[in-house]
């Protein structure tokens, strides 16, 4: 079958499921009288653990997302579904596990063809199959809008228009500001050269621009609820900022400090701004205190060329791409109508793909079982309202992929305070304990044999379970070839 039909009935059978979705949704949505929350789902690109002053960092200054952590709950323990990109994005959209849905990489991911294994065929795309997280409020009466990056496939088809948002803004296939000096576009800075959004005779800054077109949004539908997707480009290379911005944060360095980076904080400013704008005009739509908020991060903080980092993730082990948790741990808040206790910090483990069912759960709506039992998420309600009855067993990575910052095929699975890391070049383990040791220095392999083999069962069953695909022998291994 060719690409154009494979497509087609991709689509007719993604419009079934939403009719299905929408016969099913549509009691739900006229039983209830009181006016259903909006929701505001901040997504910063590449934001790392530490880089939010609330979660430690002395550096890069971040009053706006703080003032959200006071008046929600902040996790501590709050990871991405994958270290990179868009993995992480298509399981916030579906609530499901990467591995399930075999969008394990970043798209169109890093070519390794002499390297020791062969990465297995993946999905570069998120399925239009799937019932995202907009179509389920979209067809609960929602107005939807995704502002900002997107990077779930390379063709239109899937692009947010076509995955159940009204409005699209800025999201397309790339995943950082189009800069490319002989088309005339200039990454961060106007022109952006992204056909989803349109020039204006000015020399912007992205992050500004796609804050204005969300305030615009908002002003626009302060009457029915919204579901705003603002997905951020920031913090992303290419490290760009305004000077005045560079200038602050260049008086501020410490040299003997661990984030240092003056342009990556401007950056982290620059992100700041924008969510420090949303609430502002939330509150001006009198709307703010019927709003649910999320922010969080598709993954680990950058660190680049160890010389000069991009940021640092200390006290957390590595960064973005890698399975130690500089590589996944996210800031991670949430901020919901009718909280009791605001400002709480929990240190439960939470992951990307709950935020599906916790958004549904906190505005009353509820999902048809066929697509309910295919959810790898667990909503988070009990949290938000600090009740106790919140159970896991535990959390999964598979990342059968090579990344440009060095790291090479591996799992993980975390119960607990345990972690266990699989490598699959050689077969071998590393296992922590994240409440002892929470920068991974001390691989307790061989004296917790008992415990290797409790999680090893886990990774196992839980491979099975959403059938995971796995890098294979290379026959073109060359080790001389880098
Ligand atoms: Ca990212």
């Amino acid at each position: 079958m060719n690409k154009a039909n494979q497509i087609k009935i991709q689509i007719l059978i993604g419009l079934s499921l939403l009719v299905i979705l929408c016969i099913s949704c549509k009691n739900v949505f006229d039983n209830t009288n009181t006016k259903k929350p909006n929701v505001v789902f901040i997504l910063v690109d590449d934001l790392g653990w530490k880089d939010i002053s609330c979660y430690g960092s002395d550096y890069y200054q971040t009053p706006n997302v703080d003032k959200l952590a006071k008046a929600g709950v902040s996790f501590f323990n709050g990871y991405a579904a994958c270290t990179v990109c868009s993995p992480t994005r298509a399981s916030i959209m579906t609530g499901k596990y990467p591995a399930k849905i075999n969008c394990t990489d970043w798209i169109e991911g890093h070519k390794k063809p002499y390297a020791k294994l062969k990465v297995p065929d993946w999905t570069m795309y998120m399925d239009t199959t799937e019932v995202t997280l907009a179509e389920a409020f979209k067809l609960n009466g929602y107005t939807t809008a995704h502002i900002g990056k997107w990077h779930l496939g390379e063709d239109a088809i899937y692009w947010p228009e076509n995955q159940g948002f009204d409005m699209n803004k800025g999201g397309w296939s790339k995943g950082s500001p189009n800069r490319n000096v002989a088309m005339g576009s200039k990454g961060y800075f106007a022109p952006f050269g992204n056909p989803r959004l349109k020039d204006l005779p000015s020399d912007e800054y992205l992050t500004e621009r796609l804050t204005n077109e969300a305030c615009e949004f908002i002003k626009a539908h302060n009457e029915k609820p919204f579901f705003l997707n603002f997905w951020l480009y920031n913090v992303h290379t290419p490290l760009q900022a305004k000077e005045e911005k560079v200038n602050k944060y260049t008086a501020l360095v410490d040299s003997s400090a661990y984030q240092k980076n003056a342009v990556y904080a401007a950056m982290v400013e620059h992100m700041d701004d924008a969510v420090g704008r949303i609430i502002d005009e939330l509150e001006r739509a009198k709307i703010l205190e019927n709003t649910i908020i999320v922010f969080t991060s598709d993954n680990g903080g950058l660190i680049g060329n160890k010389k000069n980092k991009v940021t640092d993730n200390y006290p957390l082990r590595e960064g973005k791409g890698n399975m130690y948790e500089g590589g996944v741990r996210v800031p991670s808040i949430i901020v919901a109508p009718d909280m009791i206790d605001k400002g709480t910090k929990s240190y439960t483990p939470i992951i990307s793909m709950d935020y599906y069912p916790t958004l549904l759960e906190l505005a009353g709506l509820e999902l048809p079982s066929s697509i309910k039992k295919e959810i790898d998420g667990i909503s988070l309600l009990p949290i938000i309202n600090n009740e106790n009855a919140y159970e896991r067993e535990a959390l999964f990575w598979h990342y059968p992929h090579y990344h440009t910052q060095g790291a090479k095929p591996y799992s993980a699975v975390r119960k607990g305070d345990w972690k266990l890391i699989r490598h699959f070049e050689n077969d071998s383990y590393e296992l922590y304990n994240l409440n002892n040791d929470i920068s991974e220095e001390q691989n307790l392999l061989n004296e917790n044999p008992e415990k290797v083999l409790e999680l090893k069962e886990l990774l196992f069953k839980w491979y099975h379970k959403v059938d995971a695909q796995f890098p294979t022998e290379n026959p073109k291994y060359d080790p001389n070839i880098k």
